[in-house]
């Protein structure tokens, strides 16, 4: 996990996290990424200041916001299920 402080410096090929660190649900999409091994930039958001490069992938305006080549998904549960996915198919590939 690396914090990006500038969201023109942002790698494309890696996946990006809008985060905001009180929230509790993008808590818990930073700890599902984290504890399934997924590589990520994190861009700090302040809920009263939104970047407008998030709210043109997500206009409803919610954090966390979970952004990879064209994938976009705007609900905790959907970023934690996509983790645990990269870990169970990286695990079937450590396996073969
Ligand atoms: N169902 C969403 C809920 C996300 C949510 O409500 N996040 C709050 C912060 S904890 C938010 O971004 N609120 C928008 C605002 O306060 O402007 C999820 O699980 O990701």
């Amino acid at each position: 996990m690396n914090y990006v402080r500038q969201l023109d410096k942002v790698r494309q090929e890696k996946p990006l996290l809008f985060s905001y660190r009180r929230c509790p649900y993008a808590m818990r999409a930073r700890m599902a990424l984290l504890s399934c091994g997924v590589d990520f930039d994190i861009f700090e958001i302040s809920l009263k200041d939104k970047p407008k490069q998030m709210i043109e992938i997500s206009p409803k305006g919610t954090v966390p916001v979970f952004v990879y080549k064209d994938l976009v998904l705007d609900e905790s549960i959907d970023i934690m299920n996509w983790a645990t996915e990269q870990k169970n198919n990286n695990s079937h590939k450590n396996k073969s």
